[in-house]
């Protein structure tokens, strides 16, 4: 009886295994801090108690046990841990169990500042109007994209000074993601996110290079490359009213084809609330941080305030336009169809624009705005909820009257991160629940990370950074799926992420740098040609062009990488 359970469990099993094809040994691709914490997460077997670290030549040098198995909580897989910590000696090994090992991966210093350097250069690759030349962009050079000097005011944006099909000029900027397309939701998160690294981590980035055409212009290049994307931001508004348009877009998606090659017309549509609003925020921020390059950037700041103010005052008298694409496609005409980034509640949006504002300007007005959401709740940021950017900023200015509020928050849901890590088959903070598992995944781990870093730079406390950096193992590999989720990098890697210029350049590897949207569960690519061969919360992923939902890259995705990677390989000394 007891040998036929045993049979009936490794069959059971073998069928889980057979599920997990991935390959048994799950973590991070790239290294390992010699002091810090290292684990890895094998799929469990029965048959298999140990594990080893062998060098790259294969000669042992660590034996542990590995943990006993636990259930996940997000799939059918249980998984043991192998915990290697005390194993410091700098080089390159394996990790071995049973019959499973790893690829190779390192323990030193700077073990992700290849990494954390090419998510910021990604930005780069996704540059609209100027050619990217060899020097910079080596094989993925590529001609400008989109000129965007003709763009079309589409109906739902018409005004009496700027009747539709006027034309304007929208150049430069970032496409979104895996389509050619510029939204001002989504920019706004994502240059926040950029000015916000630059401002926790200043000495750090002021040494950070990663071969754009501006590098060594005296302005570090993390800024260099946000200035692409805020200076298209500033052409966005209408200079009419303040109130800034929703999207620069086609009507309808381009094919999977190189950005030159696409004629479709361009159109600005209608203004709304939450675009105006993310705007302020963003120009804000930016006034303050270009203030502090006036020799190099003249003017600028004073132009991103005067921008953020005129913005803030159209919404005041806007405050409820919301971009709904399916009421404005029923009512003109040609009708839109690519991403909405629709949002019916902007109390965050009037929250984080208040914060960065009153940061800008310490004026009393907008601490009543602030002081009317202030208690909404705090979740890491997504493009459609903004909140946390608002208590990031009033946590980094320091001020008085909210700082203490704000370290509570932040420091206590960094706390829940903390105590998760523990109840986590893959011992990461990541996979708390299964709702981490939406459309764009990734940016939650990263997110998570991020606001773990705050909580850090609150307290000192180093478990902070421990739990920030189970995430980063997440993301490099430690998880149910085995891939290195960032383009470039890792033993498993993502070859067919969801991106035009990476499907139709032919060149065999993809733009390197750009993090995978990751496991979705949502799967709403499924009736588009995308066969899911795991489609539990932490496994549905496939590595395929057509798999917008669990593949594309986005820059809302990379901007927190950027943040997060760079903070870890600023903090390292701590591990030592
Ligand atoms: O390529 C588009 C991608 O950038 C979007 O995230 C996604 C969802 O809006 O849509 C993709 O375009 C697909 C479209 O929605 C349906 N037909 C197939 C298109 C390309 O895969
Ligand atoms: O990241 C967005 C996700 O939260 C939404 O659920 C999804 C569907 O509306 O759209 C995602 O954003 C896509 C955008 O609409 C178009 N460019 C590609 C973006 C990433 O897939």
């Amino acid at each position: 009886m007891k040998n036929m359970m045993r049979k009936m469990f490794v069959v059971a099993f073998s069928l889980v295994v057979c599920l997990a094809t991935y390959g048994q040994v799950e973590m991070n691709q790239l290294g390992f801090y010699d002091k810090a914490p290292k684990k890895a997460a094998v799929i469990a077997n029965p048959d298999v108690k140990e594990f080893k670290i062998v060098t790259a030549g294969g000669e042992e040098v660590f034996k542990g046990q590995l943990s006993e198995p636990m259930p996940s909580k997000n799939s059918s897989l249980t998984v043991c841990q192998a915990d290697f910590t005390n194993f410091t000696t700098p080089g390159e090994y394996r990790l071995v169990a049973g019959n499973q090992e790893s690829g190779v991966f390192t323990i030193g210093d700077n073990v992700f500042s290849d990494v954390a350097k090419a998510v910021l250069k990604g930005f780069y690759y996704q540059r609209v109007s100027e050619p990217l030349e060899e020097e910079h962009a080596g094989r993925w050079a590529r001609p400008a994209g989109h000129p965007d000097t003709q763009v079309e005011i589409h109906p739902s944006a018409a005004t009496p000074q700027r009747p539709a099909g006027t034309i304007i000029s929208s150049p430069g900027g970032w496409y979104d993601a895996g389509d050619y397309n510029k939204y001002i939701v989504n920019s706004g998160i994502t240059t926040a996110t950029l000015l916000s690294a630059y401002e926790d981590f200043p000495q750090y980035y002021q040494q950070l290079t990663v071969n754009i055409p501006e590098s060594g212009n005296g302005i570090p290049d993390i800024l260099n490359e946000t200035l692409c994307n805020l200076r298209w931001m500033l052409t966005m508004q209408d200079p009419n009213d303040g109130g800034v348009y929703h999207k620069c877009t086609n009507a309808g998606f381009d094919g999977m084809v190189m950005p030159d090659v696409t004629k479709d017309t361009r159109y600005v549509v209608q203004k709304g609330t939450a675009a105006t609003l993310d705007f302020a925020a963003v120009m804000a921020q930016a006034a303050r941080v270009f203030g502090q390059f006036p020799n190099e950037l003249p003017g600028l700041a004073d132009s991103c305030m005067v921008a953020a103010k005129y913005a803030w005052d159209w919404a005041l008298q806007n405050p409820n336009i919301m971009y709904n694409q399916f009421a404005m496609n029923r009512e003109f005409k040609p009708e839109v169809f690519t991403g909405a980034y629709g949002d019916n509640n902007v109390d965050d949006e009037w929250f984080w624009a208040a914060s960065e504002m009153y940061a800008a300007t310490s004026e009393p007005v907008y601490k009543i705005k602030i002081s009317e959401y202030i208690n909404d709740s705090l979740r890491v940021p997504s493009w459609d909820y903004v909140y946390a950017l608002g208590a990031y900023t009033l946590l980094r200015i320091n001020d008085p009257e909210f700082a203490p509020f704000f370290t509570e928050k932040v420091v206590g849901m960094a706390d829940g991160f903390v105590n998760s890590v523990s109840t986590n088959a893959f011992g990461v903070v990541m996979g708390q629940k299964p709702s981490d598992f939406v459309w764009g995944s990734n940016s939650e781990a990263a997110n998570q990370g991020i606001l773990l870093i705050n909580a850090y730079r609150l307290t000192n406390d180093m478990k902070y950074l421990d739990a920030a950096l189970t995430n980063v193992d997440y993301l490099l590999g430690r998880n149910a799926t085995g891939y290195c989720f960032v383009t470039g990098f890792g033993s498993k890697r993502v070859m067919f992420p969801h991106h035009r210029p990476s499907a139709a350049d032919g060149i065999d590897d993809p733009v390197p740098g750009l993090l995978s949207g990751g496991p979705n569960p949502g799967m709403q690519d499924r009736n588009d040609g995308c066969n899911y061969v795991f489609t539990e919360p932490e496994t549905a992923f496939v590595d395929v062009t057509a798999s917008y939902a669990s593949n594309e890259i986005a820059i809302n995705w990379n901007a927190p990488v950027v943040y997060l990677f760079n903070a870890i390989e600023a903090e390292q000394a701590n591990w030592k």
